[in-house]
């Protein structure tokens, strides 16, 4: 019967198991006994080979030799230990009767699993008392990531993201959102011209997608009502960032709105919420396993998000004795500053700026009615760092013209989007997010390199 190890417990005792799973040590004792640890996804058990009528030294020696990281079958019968297991994730152990290798790892491994999946405190723990424990450092990881990705935190990392994913689509289906897709080879830049991947498209001069902005408001002018999109985006940045990279997963909205852009935010506050509450409730092994490699402390948000106006964060800071241009955006450095000085205040790491200064905004920002030095936008920060910006967009054509050539664009290469507004478009808003930094930030990772499987960034583009 072919189970999981994950599933391995004290029920399944005296039954007779078979699992795959990885080779992860191998350790003999004498001759005559041997102990095998095997790992599926971020689960391990002992298995225990004993010399009898089945197992023969031969066998015992078979296992011992088996090359790390090797796909082994293992049958045997489940056993409950009387001490309890330390460096297994499971608290049974499997009497081998048979052992297969299906498929067989190099001998030498550029990494060994076991030192890629250490804490960064254990290391230092050992350190202490003299031992010298390796230190798998980010290049040597991402070079060998296939191999990287095999250790519990990052199997964890990726099962987390698929589920902030699929959240955030079944909320927005139940909210009558439809799921769209926009073309991700496009003529112009959607964000502004700084970092575009440019190509030639069959001798036409084109770009890859900086976002799904100009598309996805086409299609509320198209009347789709409500609308989201899961895709890539890419970002030609040419600096190197914990946080930036060349291509990441845009989740994307875009909403009419019939009275005030704080329709935008109700959305965004009750999505993140459901979010929130999901992964802490239903992932709670994910976060588990997250946190034995790379410790955090949980997320501390409100049942209603907080909502600071831009003005609001800026008395704020200066309040502190920081000084920022009232009407300029805020640096790495101010938004990490707000972000402590809000959770000081208001118990939160998790909370939506809004009614930015107009001139920080892109052209497709509506400005504010009662004032149009602001703009009816938002930025929304997880533990002082963005992960999402939107706003209420111009639907007016004469004056997406206008702010168009204000900010420096050739209106003529985005006149089918400007058109749009011309045959009757709702009042709408909407926001992107990245999937990266969310995953990033709610488990406190210091680098959007570790939850990207494959990341892109200015000097990476293999493997
Ligand atoms: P986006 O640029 O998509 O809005 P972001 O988080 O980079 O996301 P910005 O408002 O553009 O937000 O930038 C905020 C601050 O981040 C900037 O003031 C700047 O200090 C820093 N920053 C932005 N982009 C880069 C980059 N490519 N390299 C280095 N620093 C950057
Ligand atoms: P913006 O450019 O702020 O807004 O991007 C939206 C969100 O995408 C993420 N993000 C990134 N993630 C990883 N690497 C990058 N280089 C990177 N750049 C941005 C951030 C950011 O908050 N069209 C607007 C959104 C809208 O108004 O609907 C836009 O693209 O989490």
């Amino acid at each position: 019967i072919w189970i999981e190890v994950g599933l391995l417990d004290s029920k399944l005792a005296n039954g007779t198991v078979l699992i795959r799973g990885v080779a992860q040590t191998m350790r003999g004792v004498g001759k005559k006994m041997a102990f095998l640890v095997v790992r599926q996804f971020t689960a391990t058990v002992q298995c225990v080979l004993t010399t009898d009528e089945l197992v023969s030294t031969q066998m015992v020696k078979y296992a011992t030799s088996l090359s790390r990281e090797s796909i082994v079958d293992v049958e045997g019968v489940v056993t409950v230990p009387t001490e309890p297991i330390k460096g297994t994730t499971q608290q049974v152990e499997i009497q081998v009767r048979k052992l297969y290798c299906i498929n067989r790892a190099v001998p030498n491994l550029p990494i060994n699993i076991e030192d890629a999946a250490r804490s960064e405190e254990e290391i230092k723990e050992a350190e202490k008392t003299g031992e010298k424990l390796v230190r798998v450092n980010q290049d040597t990881r991402l070079n060998n990531r296939v191999l990287d990705l095999r250790t519990p935190a990052n199997q964890a990392i990726f099962r987390l993201q698929c589920s902030v994913e699929n959240i955030f689509r079944d909320f927005l289906r139940s909210e009558d959102f439809v799921g769209i897709h926009t073309p991700k080879l496009i003529a112009g830049a959607s964000e502004g011209g700084a970092s575009v991947f440019k190509l030639d498209y069959k001798g036409q001069p084109a770009c890859l997608a900086q976002s799904p902005q100009l598309y996805k408001q086409m299609v509320i002018c198209a009347g789709f009502g409500r609308v989201f999109e899961v895709g890539p985006v890419f970002r030609a940045e040419d600096s190197y960032t914990h946080r930036h990279l060349c291509e990441f997963v845009g989740l994307d909205v875009e909403m009419e709105i019939k009275e005030h852009y704080f329709e935008v935010l109700d959305i965004v506050d009750r999505l993140f919420v459901t979010m929130f509450d999901y992964l802490n409730d239903k992932c709670k092994k994910l976060l588990d396993a997250i946190n034995r490699q790379f410790p955090f402390k949980p997320l501390k948000y409100l049942r209603k998000t907080l909502r600071l106006t831009f003005e609001e964060g800026v008395k704020m800071l200066k309040e502190a004795g920081v000084e920022v241009d009232p009407f300029g955006d805020l640096n790495t450095e101010a938004e990490r500053q707000l972000g402590r000085l809000v959770l000081e205040k208001y118990e939160t790491e998790f909370y939506i700026l809004h009614r930015y200064p107009l001139a920080v905004r892109p052209f497709y920002t509506m400005p504010c009615p009662d004032n149009p030095l602001y703009s009816n936008s938002f930025d929304v920060f997880i533990r002082g760092e963005e992960i999402i910006s939107g706003a209420q967009r111009v639907n007016i054509a004469d004056l997406l013209t206008s702010r168009a050539e204000a900010c420096g664009i050739d209106v003529s290469t985005i006149s089918a989007y400007v058109n749009s507004f011309r045959y009757g478009a709702c009042p709408h808003g909407g926001f992107g997010v990245g999937l990266e930094r969310v995953v990033m930030l709610f488990c406190g990772l210091s680098n959007i390199r570790q939850t990207s499987l494959f990341p892109r960034d200015p000097q990476r583009l293999v493997p």
